[in-house]
């Protein structure tokens, strides 16, 4: 036997578990938890389990490859074998000859998930761009949640807070749309989810959950509120508004939330329409429910709420978002023990830094589209497929992404990709989105790289970082996106590493030197921890003292005001207040939701040893099943305003009557083809609308 233990951490999602490689002869035969991490606690999810055959994957990407002309019909292109210098070279004279003639705008970059957990890839594929000059940077950010890093920005004066459960001291956890037992978190790390819950409550804690579905972690929530989809800001804004009503009666209570808040006043009006009759009428909760979650609240004095997908992508995004940071800083529940924390990160440090507070407010957007909001120091991802379409991107790096099957309007992104001069495609194995490519990249996968926790530092539960060697190095030709980047800067005099770096002399633990040694400790105490090092739990004052600007929370931000006020006054953002459970719909709010065995588009057809594979289906409740003639395992057609996909439904009685349930990242069916890149965009923040679309549904023929 020549097997061997490697240990490592899973960098498929946020909760990044720890995990024990086990290796012969270069195969990766099994992986497991890591019982001695500190906040896994030896959970693996399946996605976890399956990353060594993932690693041999049949289409993992081997060797450099580059496309033959477009086929005029079809938009593809056959693509074949070359060789590193050949394809580097090439990319390399295209990016010059583009930005001589266009500029460097000509030249674009999306990076997804699959480049968050890749910390020497990430952070050179960043720099290249910037490098050259080009604003033309697109993230899943701007696809999955911007309203989170909007509100920061508004109300803290910083993008990137990040709130984070105070998990060991609050005493009251309500979830707005988010499924952490099967997502791990959307912007907070919770692994080992249903066991991490369940000591929550074994302690006290009581957990809330506000959910139009009946989901896995409202099974074994104290309170599952069934809320009608859209409407989590009626629920912030009658608690909001209770609270403030309540302080208002006593002078010193309201006179310290002044004390951490300017806009108070302006707040105060804006809540004022959500009262509970207005509540109970359009959120379909009753009276009493409202008032137990308002006394919830009241009793536990700080709490801590988060938000999710559910509430992210909807219209009324942004004044939930919004609200439901005005609800923290009513009850002074963020930066305080009980509540909310801020991750400082154990590597990024944020608590000693100086910050300068951000107005908030936005540059113009791309070219094409210039009424979209650039912030964050990235254009929305609706102006990607204009911007190519205009032929303002001529190339486009494609970094740990599949934006075929994670942009809105498939049909248009595929044909805008096929468009470009260049799309360069950096991933581990064949995707929707390589088809489209000139340059097919074979990347270093994350068993075949060393690596930090880094970038999703804060949004961990521990102040805590980790390293990781590569569990196997890399196979066949492939090589690490950090050197890719090194070696088209070279070529292109621009310097992608940081100084004294070379594509030849670096390596991955080289390249952390820099940032581990501006991190809490010394470098060898990282590297030399198999398991992760903890600092600390939660620490509490530094946004305060730091961050905010005059050390008080912006509580009214007035494009919030604006938007809230459309909401309560019936405008554009006022959500559907017609769906109760027992009215038949003719068309369904479709939402989004995640799975447990794919991470979006990937690991859709590999499970680990003995495990399964997922089955994507259209999710209906047995009322809305049943009115269409519709029974489970039957082949349906949905239709938005943008498109039709088909695919298999599942009745769920889980599933609240009027809406639809489909997780994204497939073909079929593909939510993609029902969004609309032009239609319901968010002026804030330039989101699609991906959950809350009308839709139709109607079985079909057998
Ligand atoms: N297993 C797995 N884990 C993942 C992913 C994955 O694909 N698979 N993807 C990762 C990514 S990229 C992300 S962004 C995160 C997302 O993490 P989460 O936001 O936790 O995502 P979901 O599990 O989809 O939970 C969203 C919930 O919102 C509910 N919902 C829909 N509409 C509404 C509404 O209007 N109001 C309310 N209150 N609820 C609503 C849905 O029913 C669903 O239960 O997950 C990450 N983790
Ligand atoms: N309609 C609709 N659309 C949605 C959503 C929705 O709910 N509804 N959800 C949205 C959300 S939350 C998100 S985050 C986006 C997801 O958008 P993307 O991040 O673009 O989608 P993924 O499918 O996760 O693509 C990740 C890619 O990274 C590759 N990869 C894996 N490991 C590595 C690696 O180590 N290095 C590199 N270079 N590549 C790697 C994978 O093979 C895969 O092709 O989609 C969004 N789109
Ligand atoms: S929850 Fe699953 S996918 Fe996410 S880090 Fe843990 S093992 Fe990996
Ligand atoms: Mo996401």
């Amino acid at each position: 036997m020549t097997e061997s233990d490697v240990v490592s951490f899973c960098r498929i999602c946020n909760a990044m578990c720890g995990i024990v490689a086990t290796v012969d002869d270069g195969r990766v035969i099994r992986i497991r938890g890591d019982e001695s991490h500190a906040l896994s606690r030896g959970y693996t999810c399946p996605k976890g389990r399956a990353l060594g055959v993932m690693h041999h994957h049949p289409l993992r990407l081997d060797h450099p490859q580059a496309a033959s002309p477009a086929d005029p019909e079809t938009g593809l292109r056959s693509l074949l074998a070359t060789s590193w210098d050949e394809s580097l070279d090439d990319i390399a004279e295209i990016v010059r000859s583009v930005i001589g003639e266009s500029g460097p705008d000509g030249i674009g970059m999306y990076l997804a998930s699959g480049s968050a957990f890749d910390t020497n890839g990430r952070r050179a594929a960043e720099r290249f761009l910037s490098k050259t000059g080009s604003l033309q940077k697109y993230t899943a950010t701007t696809i999955d949640t911007p309203c989170k890093p909007l509100v920061a920005e508004l109300v803290g004066g910083w993008s990137g807070l990040t709130p984070v459960w105070d998990h060991e001291h609050s005493k009251l956890l309500i979830l707005f749309g988010s499924n952490p037992v099967v997502s791990h978190g959307h912007s907070n790390a919770i692994p080992d989810p249903v066991r991490r819950l369940r000591d929550f409550q074994d302690a006290g804690g009581r957990i809330v959950v506000v959910d139009p579905r009946r989901t896995e972690t409202a099974a074994l929530a104290d309170v599952h509120l069934d809320v009608r989809p859209g409407s989590d800001a009626m629920v912030l804004g009658f608690l909001v508004r209770a609270l403030l009503d309540e302080a208002r009666i006593d002078k010193a209570r309201i006179d310290e939330v002044r004390d951490r808040a300017v806009g108070v006043d302006e707040l105060v009006a804006a809540v004022a329409p959500f009262t509970l009759a207005f509540a109970v009428e359009h959120t379909g909760l009753s009276e009493t429910q409202l008032r137990e979650l308002l006394d919830d609240v009241r009793s536990a004095g700080r709490i801590s709420a988060l938000s999710g997908t559910g509430s992210s992508m909807n219209a009324t995004a942004n004044v939930a978002e919004w609200l439901l940071w005005a609800l923290h800083i009513v009850t002074d529940s963020y930066d305080k023990p009980g509540g909310m924390w801020f991750n400082p990160g154990y590597l990024m440090q944020l608590d000693s830094r100086d910050w300068q507070p951000s107005d908030g407010r936005a540059e113009p957007g791309p070219a094409s589209r210039p009424e979209l909001p650039r912030r964050f120091g990235e254009y929305p991802c609706s102006g990607l497929v204009s911007e190519i379409e205009s032929g303002n991107i001529r190339v486009l790096f494609v970094v740990g992404g599949n934006p075929v099957t994670a942009l809105p309007d498939r049909k248009r992104t595929e044909a805008a990709l096929a468009s470009l001069d260049a799309l360069i495609v950096l991933d581990v194995v064949e995707t929707e989105t390589t088809r489209f490519a000139t340059h097919v990249i074979p990347v270093a996968g994350q068993l075949e790289r060393g690596d930090l926790t880094w970038l999703l530092d804060s949004y961990q539960l521990s102040v805590a970082a980790q390293y990781t060697p590569a569990v196997v190095a890399p196979g066949a030709d492939r090589r690490p996106v950090w050197k890719v980047f090194a070696e088209l800067g070279e070529r292109l005099d621009l310097d992608v590493l940081p100084r004294g770096f070379t594509s030849d002399n670096a390596t991955d633990e080289s390249l952390f030197g820099p940032i581990l040694a501006r991190s809490r400790t010394d470098v060898d105490t990282v590297l030399s921890s198999p398991h992760g090092v903890v600092e600390s739990g939660a620490v509490f004052g530094w946004v305060t003292e730091r961050v905010l600007p005059d050390g008080k929370w912006r509580i009214a931000p007035f494009e919030l005001i604006a938007q809230c006020d459309e909401l309560t006054g019936g405008g554009p953002y006022s959500p559907a207040p017609e769906s109760s459970a027992e009215f038949v719909f003719d068309r369904l709010l479709l939402l989004p939701q995640r799975r447990m065995r794919t991470m979006n588009s990937q690991l859709r057809d590999v499970a680990a040893p003995g495990g399964r594979t997922e089955m994507p289906t259209i999710v209906m409740s047995p009322a809305d099943a049943h009115a269409r003639g519709i029974a489970d395992g039957d082949q349906a057609k949905v239709e938005s305003d943008f498109g039709i996909t088909f695919g298999e439904v599942a009745v769920d009685e889980k599933m609240q009557s009027g809406s639809i349930g489909m997780p994204h990242g497939w073909s079929a069916p593909d939510v993609g083809r029902l969004t609309s890149a032009d239609t319901g965009i968010d002026p804030l923040t330039g989101m699609v609308l991906q959950s809350g679309l009308r839709v139709s549904v109607e079985k079909l023929p057998n």
